[in-house]
């Protein structure tokens, strides 16, 4: 069944430097204006990770705590942190991203080469952060950077059952050196291969750096939904560097009307996602 379009930003990451991308969001204050500026466009989900004061990424819990609380409170988002962190960060302080109480966490269903790094994500922690998150009723989305990740995910849910409200939302992340490309045969294949996880399971997708607009279109045509933000993409078009996440989210936006898809609102993003009302 058609339905709108899903829209996820995800404004920051933890890769890009702000020295080399000014325009990225790294403090509170720049978080909650491009949350506002693009819930306002028709996001539904933001996609978190903070940074310290000398703009580092951090999963500092004091910090997660405060910019939960205050996105709940400048807006009605559903939000997501990320659980993935940086590349070196230990997986106790990414377990303890939970504690921060977000509507939804990332959940990476496998290790990858990330670039000139390795992001992992051993079989036991993913089933730490899946069942935590079962137990605390935080939803989660699984990141899919790679086709096993998907037999990943069917060998979980089979041993560890549905997550918290009970629907399988994961997320195509691709054009990673390391993982799938960012193209629309990868998606396509992916796509085929949600017949082996539970009925209903919806998909979002991004494409890293120029793979963005494929991976949007390929997403669109074949039901999905929308991830964009800096975290992904910094450059526009071809020599035109990201001025904003609202850029990004307002071409998103647009290529979703096109395609008669518009963007679910956060109340009926929340009903797909099995997401609590806001407010809880
Ligand atoms: N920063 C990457 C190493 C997630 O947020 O869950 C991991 C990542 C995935 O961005
Ligand atoms: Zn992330």
């Amino acid at each position: 069944m058609t339905t709108g379009t899903l829209i996820t930003v995800a404004p920051t990451g933890a890769e890009s430097a702000k020295a080399e991308v000014p325009a990225l969001p790294v403090t509170l204050d720049e978080l909650l204006l491009t949350a506002k500026e693009c819930e306002a466009l028709g996001a539904a989900v933001i996609h978190v990770h903070i940074r310290d004061d000398e703009a580092k990424p951090t999963l500092d819990q004091g910090r997660l705590r405060e910019t939960v609380v205050a996105l709940r409170e400048s807006t009605d988002l559903i939000v997501q942190l990320s659980s993935g962190g940086a590349v070196t960060d230990p997986e106790a302080d990414r377990l303890a991203v939970l504690d921060a109480g977000p509507d939804m966490a990332s959940c990476t269903m496998g290790t990858l080469n990330f670039g000139d790094d390795v992001f992992l994500n051993r079989w036991e922690f993913i089933v730490d952060l899946h069942t935590r998150m079962q137990e605390r009723g935080i939803v989660p989305e699984y990141e899919i950077f790679d086709l096993g990740h998907l037999t990943a995910l069917q060998r979980l849910l089979g041993k560890y059952g549905l997550p918290a409200g009970g629907h399988v939302h994961v997320d195509f992340v691709m054009g990673v050196p390391g993982g799938m490309p960012g193209t629309t045969p990868a998606l396509v294949a992916a796509h085929q291969a949600l017949r082996d996880l539970p009925g209903g399971t919806t998909f979002s997708a991004t494409g890293i750096g120029r793979s963005t607009i494929p991976v949007m279109l390929a997403s669109l045509s074949a039901g999905g939904h929308l991830r964009v933000g800096m975290e992904d993409t910094v450059t526009y078009a071809k020599g035109r560097p990201v001025e904003s996440n609202m850029q990004l989210v307002a071409r998103a936006v647009g290529f979703a009307q096109l395609a008669q898809r518009p963007p679910l609102t956060t109340a009926e993003a929340r009903g797909l996602l099995g997401v609590p009302a806001a407010g809880r």
